[in-house]
């Protein structure tokens, strides 16, 4: 199984080497990894240009010219992954929040599941928020996922809101990422609203969430209200879908005839 892990930067200079490293010395076969780097004005995409010139046959580095959002940058990332004829595609943030070390079995569980999603979950049975967060924060996040974004939409994901997440190629086809609106942090959830009113089925491993170690989170109070609104948008653009409505997939090219 081809994988290819699409990494959205925006300043994350601290992290990235870091991240590469511990990606690279995952023991997962055939993984690969695509920076997504918006121009960050700490450097962050040259750092990916030196990482990538010293494995260029494992990482490749997308430069888009400036800081257009999070769905923008991984809608770009999807698409090439697709065209570097990936199976599966993992996202994921760069700043250890999403811990490396679970990639191996949720590669196992999407490999082994009668599944197309596999979710790295902090709401899931055994998934856990950062231990320093007091438990106003805590209530807050639970609150979001738990019960405001899954009373709006009816999502089976239990977590709905987070960025870590193994998705089988055939998804991302048949969910066609042009009806993908979200730019911001509904990104999450518009994509896992449109899978599954499509019915394609998300498996949840638990995790820990750890708040990032080094640099800036780019989430504030105004861009969590506006985010708790546009989740009213997606139900609202996507509440018709059906399964038959998936995106139809290309014909698997003919051999090339000598
Ligand atoms: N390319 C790109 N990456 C972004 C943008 N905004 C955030 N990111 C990256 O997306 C990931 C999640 O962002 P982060 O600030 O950690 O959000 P938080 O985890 O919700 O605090 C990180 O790897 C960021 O560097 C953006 O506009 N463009
Ligand atoms: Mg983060």
């Amino acid at each position: 199984m081809k994988i290819i892990v699409v990494l959205p930067t925006y300043n994350e200079a601290e992290n990235l080497s870091n991240m590469v490293g511990a990606l690279l010395n995952l023991p997962v076969a055939n993984l690969s990894i695509l920076v997504v780097d918006d121009n960050s004005p700490d450097g962050t995409g040259r750092i990916a240009d030196e990482l990538a010139a010293d494995t260029p046959d494992r990482i490749e580095v997308i430069h888009r010219p400036g800081k257009q959002g999070l769905g923008k940058a991984y809608i770009h990332g999807f698409g090439e992954a697709l065209a570097r004829g990936a199976d599966a595609v993992l996202q994921m943030d760069c700043d250890f929040s999403h811990s490396p070390s679970y990639i191996p079995e949720m590669v196992k569980t999407l490999d082994g599941c009668n599944c197309d999603i596999v979710i790295g979950s902090r709401y899931t049975k055994g998934g856990r928020l950062d231990e320093q967060w007091g438990i106003g924060r805590k209530l807050l996040s639970w609150w979001a996922n738990s019960i405001y974004v899954r009373l709006i939409l009816r999502t089976k994901a239990k977590d709905a809101t987070g960025g870590f997440r193994l998705w089988r190629s055939e998804v991302l086809r048949g969910i066609d990422l042009n009806r993908i609106r979200s730019n911001g942090y509904v990104f999450q959830v518009e994509t896992i609203y449109v899978a599954e009113k499509l019915d394609y089925k998300a498996v949840e491993i638990p995790i820990y969430f750890e708040d990032r170690r080094v640099g800036q989170s780019k989430m504030s109070f105004r861009v969590q209200l506006e985010a708790a609104l546009r989740v009213w948008q997606v139900w609202w653009r996507h509440r018709k879908l059906k399964p038959s409505m998936r995106a139809e997939l290309p014909a698997k090219e003919p051999p090339n005839e000598a």
